[in-house]
C-alpha cells in the first residue's frame, strides 16, 4: 500500500467571508450646446427622482463644467436609467447625451 502525504499548503483553506458589494456606476449627463435647459431638468427630475432645485443644479453643473452625476447605482439599473433617457431625449429629438462611469 503506498502512502500518499498530505501537504497541508495544498489544503482548502476556509475563506474569510467577505461581504460582496455589488459594483456600482455613476450615470452622468453631458453637455451639448442645443438641448434646452429645461428639458434636461425635467429629464433629471423624472429619470432620477430629483427635486426641480436638485435638478436645476445638476444641469447647470452639466453646462459649465461639461458633465455631472445624476445617480449612482448597481450596473442593471444604471444602464436602464442611460438608456431611458437617451430614448426619451431622442424620441423628443434632442441630442443630450448620457454614460456611465464606475463610481
Ligand atoms: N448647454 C445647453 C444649453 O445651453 C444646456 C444643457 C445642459 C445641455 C445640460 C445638455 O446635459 C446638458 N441649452
Amino acid at each position: 500500500m503506498t502512502h500518499i502525504p498530505r501537504d497541508s499548503n495544498t489544503a482548502l483553506k476556509p475563506e474569510i467571508a467577505k461581504p460582496k458589494l455589488p459594483p456600482m456606476f455613476k450615470v452622468l449627463l453631458l453637455n451639448d450646446d442645443y438641448t434646452p435647459m429645461e428639458f434636461v431638468v425635467e429629464t433629471i427630475e423624472r429619470f432620477f427622482n430629483k427635486s426641480r432645485e436638485q435638478a436645476t443644479q445638476i444641469m447647470l453643473k452639466v453646462h459649465t463644467e461639461g458633465k455631472a452625476v445624476c445617480g449612482v447605482y448597481s450596473l442593471d439599473i444604471a444602464e436602464t436609467k442611460m438608456n431611458q433617457v437617451i430614448t426619451y431625449a431622442r424620441k423628443m429629438q434632442h441630442p443630450l447625451q448620457c454614460i456611465l462611469e464606475p463610481a
